[in-house]
């Protein structure tokens, strides 16, 4: 399905830059693909990594990524956006400023730490995400860890989980999706808080250590289907089965937490 002029929605990630191919703006990107819209990219930092460990980060300064939004926007029309990696409070602060002036749905994925443990946005960065972005947000979709982070409860259950949701939405974000794939549950529930109260999204935990870039493939389908006309509530449980089939057909590759197949055979993005 296109637009009605015939062509594919643009999806604009701005996110970490992964070499390994497995997180980051590449595994945006290759999602956005498998999903028919057509994808572009501002590079907030590359990190230096592989599929075991990360050995550090070069940040690009606020102007590097305004620049590259800013030649975007000038020639494409985004239907949505999703961010990632957003290392700096000057890099969201930057985020934000671009985007609150721009009509599309907004999907912000809170990365703070990488799969293998490393941070990657600092204290001061994880503050202006709140202040400054939340707001702006469509959706928001921290994991258990990250949500315990954004909102300062510790989630032990689902009565804890709805409250940290409710402290993220009271913050501003239109709608809260706290992805359970991180809890050691032997489901993978999601929790929904949306205007119109609470959702929950239960599956089958996949065992696997190719989990690497779950979370930014995740929010990446969930913007195009977003970007295609979709309800949230709608887009959801289609995206969690991507994500599932995108892990069941992992390429085993690499020695760590290596990446997904994000062209899974036979997953129907129509379903
Ligand atoms: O999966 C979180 C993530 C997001 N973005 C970048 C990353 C990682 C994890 O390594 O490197 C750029």
């Amino acid at each position: 399905m296109n637009n009605e002029a015939g062509k594919p929605p643009v999806v604009m990630t701005i996110a970490g830059f992964d070499p390994s191919a497995g997180a980051g703006v590449l595994a945006d990107i290759k999602t956005i693909s498998a999903f028919g819209c057509y994808g572009i990219a501002a590079v907030t930092s590359v990190t230096l990594q592989n599929t075991q460990r990360i050995s550090g980060a070069c940040h690009q300064t606020p102007a590097s990524l305004r620049q590259q939004i800013a030649m975007l926007f000038d020639d494409f029309d985004v239907a949505a956006i999703k961010t990632g990696m957003l290392p700096t409070e000057e890099i969201v602060k930057e985020v934000a400023t671009l985007v609150s002036r721009r009509s599309l749905h907004v999907i912000v994925d809170p990365v703070l730490k990488s799969t293998s443990g490393q941070e990657l946005a600092d204290e001061h960065a994880t503050e202006a995400l709140l202040k400054y972005l939340l707001p702006l947000s469509s959706v928001v979709t921290p994991n258990v860890t990250e949500a315990e982070r954004l909102s300062g409860i510790v989630i032990r259950d689902r009565r804890s989980m709805e409250q940290a949701a409710s402290e993220l939405r009271s913050r501003g974000a239109g709608a809260v999706l706290i992805t359970g794939g991180d809890s050691e549950s032997d489901t993978c529930l999601d929790m929904l808080l949306d205007n119109r109260g609470t959702a929950i999204y239960d599956s089958e935990r996949v065992q696997s250590r190719h989990t690497h870039g779950t979370g930014c493939s995740f929010a990446s389908a969930i913007a195009c289907l977003m970007a295609r006309g979709r309800p949230l509530r709608e887009s959801i449980p289609i995206a969690k089965q991507y994500v599932t089939q995108a892990i069941l057909n992992a390429p085993q590759l690499g020695h760590g937490h290596g990446p997904l197949n994000h062209f899974p055979p036979g997953f129907n993005i129509e379903s």
